[in-house]
């Protein structure tokens, strides 16, 4: 199939299910809604510092995080539209603390969609690159069983049968795969579509570019000082030092790694006794991105192992994140799994 450059997103989702010969329809149809919403969303960013949806709701959410206005109309943008689509049987929302059921007045399908409605709050009001991300996965048990079981949600990122995200920045652009590559899109305002132009993103091997909150060095065990200390090390041979990069922003620092090269990290630490394990989301941030860095030749760990293979034991787990460039993953999680000493 030739993915030509400047083909619309619905045109290469077309495509792709052509090619599937078990395609029904569904996922095309579930993929155009979510697409709508973030085109929505993403017209509301744009103008944010414009209309009063900048700052805080004063509300906390399940994470116990302020929230914010924009975050509660892409919440919201999101689970009105896709709950009417037809292809779900619920969904999942880093902003939300229990599954979403669908309405009983809505057909129901056999998709759960888990998503962060806008990724990077801290970053909203100062203008700087934020996003939504999402995951895809199939129902396993049967309808006998009703609308879905946790088992349903609860599945390992391996599982996903597709997952992206929208990076709402300079420009907006959509990266998803189906496991079939790692496309991006650029939404064309004035058109109002999105147009194939990142096509078959591949990850660098190897980067220059790390990016972790050194703020929080202190809370860091010795081995997460040993990673980020290889990264800030001379040695010509590894082209180390790399280059120091941390926008706040996980989509914004991950889409460049993606382009560029390099590795994401937040480790766990001890800042907060309620969060040994960091911050980042297992199902509505690490899995889906998981899957996009693998298919794009890179690689997602926890520091013991690969993100997608982890079982999930509830929606809002939190794990330690390394992912990126494949070789600079693996030597992180050497360090982290203690493969490798930390003065080796
Ligand atoms: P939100 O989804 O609540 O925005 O939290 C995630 C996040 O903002 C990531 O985008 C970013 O990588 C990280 O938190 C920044 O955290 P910190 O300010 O602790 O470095």
């Amino acid at each position: 199939m030739t993915k030509r450059v400047g083909i619309t997103i619905t045109e290469h989702i077309l495509t792709e299910q052509r090619e599937n010969p078990e395609a029904t329809g569904a996922f095309t149809h579930l993929l155009h809604e979510l697409i709508v919403a973030a085109k929505v969303i993403s017209r509301e960013v744009n103008k944010a510092g414009l209309v009063d949806i900048l700052g805080a709701t004063g509300d906390v959410n399940i994470q116990e995080e302020q929230v914010q206005k924009l975050d509660m109309f892409s919440n919201r943008v999101i689970i009105e539209r896709m709950q009417h689509v037809g292809q779900l049987c619920c969904m999942g929302s880093e902003e939300v603390a229990d599954l979403i059921d669908i309405p009983s007045q809505y057909p129901k399908g056999n998709y759960i969609l888990l998503f962060d409605p806008l990724d990077g709050s801290s970053n909203i009001d100062v203008n700087v690159s934020i996003g939504t991300i999402f995951g895809i996965y199939k129902r396993t048990s049967d309808w006998a069983d009703g609308d879905y079981l946790l088992s349903d949600v609860l599945q390992p990122g391996i599982k996903q049968v597709a997952a992206g995200y929208f990076i709402y920045g300079s420009s907006t652009i959509m990266v998803y795969t189906t496991g079939n590559g790692v496309h991006g899109f650029t939404l064309y305002p004035s058109v109002g579509e999105f147009l194939l132009s990142h096509k078959n993103i591949r990850i660098p091997e190897r980067g220059k570019i790390y990016s972790v909150n050194e703020g929080y060095s202190e809370y860091w065990d010795d081995k997460t000082k040993a990673v980020v200390n290889y990264f800030k090390t001379r040695d010509k041979e590894t082209s180390r030092p790399y280059s120091a990069r941390y926008v706040g922003s996980l989509v914004a620092d991950f889409h460049r790694n993606l382009l560029k090269g390099g590795i994401f990290m937040y480790p766990a630490d001890s800042k907060d006794p309620k969060k040994p394990t960091g911050k980042l989301r297992l199902m509505v941030e690490a899995n889906p991105l998981a899957m996009v860095v693998e298919h794009a030749g890179g690689y997602a760990s926890d520091g013991q192992g690969p993100v997608l293979e982890i079982e999930p034991q509830e929606l809002h787990q939190r794990i330690p994140l390394y992912i990126g460039s494949k070789k600079d993953v693996e030597i992180a999680e050497a360090f982290i799994s203690g493969k490798r000493p930390v003065d080796g």
